[in-house]
């Protein structure tokens, strides 16, 4: 039988290995432990597209009089009780054809806002969904297991809770001239969806309100969080590239350049 002095080291190594399986996630093999719940997070175009400065064809900004005016998907991501979140949780390149039969739905109600591809966990540069998908997608096992799953769930919950409605029938319209009360902007959203959510601010400008979902999708209450609004805020109508420094012809054809004119 090995002496005492000889057992300790051999405990000690073994105490090291195990600790090396387990990861700084508390997880074992290193994977990432299991999220605790959802956040849809959605964009207010109006906000985003007023920082464009330059135009593509990936930048729905861009797209003139059918650029959105409601709000549209950033993502849909699992995370933590803690205020962190899982990410990049297994190696799963985006691929598109798997979502062929969605891209009319996410051209429309999920496209990019900016110009540029975006860093995937897996691909090197791409497309905006090969970055949430990478990045979140693989993270939210066991409720959602692949990359179609992921794109069908997020727009079925989107479709389900109208953001862009709710707040115009509370009276808080688009508007380049009205602040509203951020506290009446979180009621509105608390009286129909019944549960708190989270507002982000560019400035005072919304620029992305967050719904959160336990795991079977019922709402709860995104986390408390220091918010980045202040207690007035604006909701910018769309105004597009070429609309910035719109001439007034006669009272009601206003032209914006040579490409869009509206009245
Ligand atoms: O908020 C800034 C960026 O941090 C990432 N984020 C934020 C909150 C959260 O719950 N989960 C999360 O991932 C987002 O990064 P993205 O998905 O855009 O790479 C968010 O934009």
């Amino acid at each position: 039988m090995a002496s005492l002095s000889a057992q300790i080291p051999l405990c000690l190594a073994l105490m090291m290995a195990a600790c090396l399986m387990i990861g700084i996630n508390g997880s074992i093999d290193g994977a990432q432990r299991e999220f605790d719940y959802f956040a849809l997070s959605l964009q207010w175009p109006g906000t985003i597209c007023h920082k464009t400065r330059h135009c593509c064809s990936s930048n729905a900004c861009c797209r003139g009089s059918n650029s959105p005016t409601e709000f549209t998907i950033h993502g849909l991501w699992p995370d933590y009780n803690d205020g962190t979140w899982p990410s990049c949780c297994y190696r799963s390149q985006f691929d598109v054809k798997e979502i062929s039969t969605l891209l009319d739905a996410l051209e429309k109600y999920w496209p990019s806002l900016y110009c540029g591809k975006s860093s995937t966990c897996f691909s090197g540069k791409g497309l905006f969904w090969a970055h949430e998908w990478e990045k979140h997608g693989t993270c939210s096992s066991p409720v959602i297991r692949d990359e179609y799953s992921y794109f069908i769930t997020t727009l079925n919950v989107y479709f389900k809770y109208n953001v862009t409605k709710i707040l115009n029938e509370a009276g808080y319209v688009p508007s380049n001239s009205e602040r509203y009360p951020l506290g009446g902007i979180v009621s509105a959203i608390e009286n129909s969806f019944r549960a708190t959510p989270e507002v982000i601010c560019s400035k005072e400008a919304v620029e992305e309100i967050r719904l959160c979902f336990f795991k079977d999708f019922k709402p709860r209450n995104c986390l408390a969080s220091k918010t980045s609004c202040p207690k007035y805020v604006s909701l910018p109508a769309y105004v597009s590239m070429g609309c910035k420094f719109p001439i007034l012809l006669d009272q009601n054809i206003k032209c914006c350049d040579a490409f869009f004119c509206s009245n």
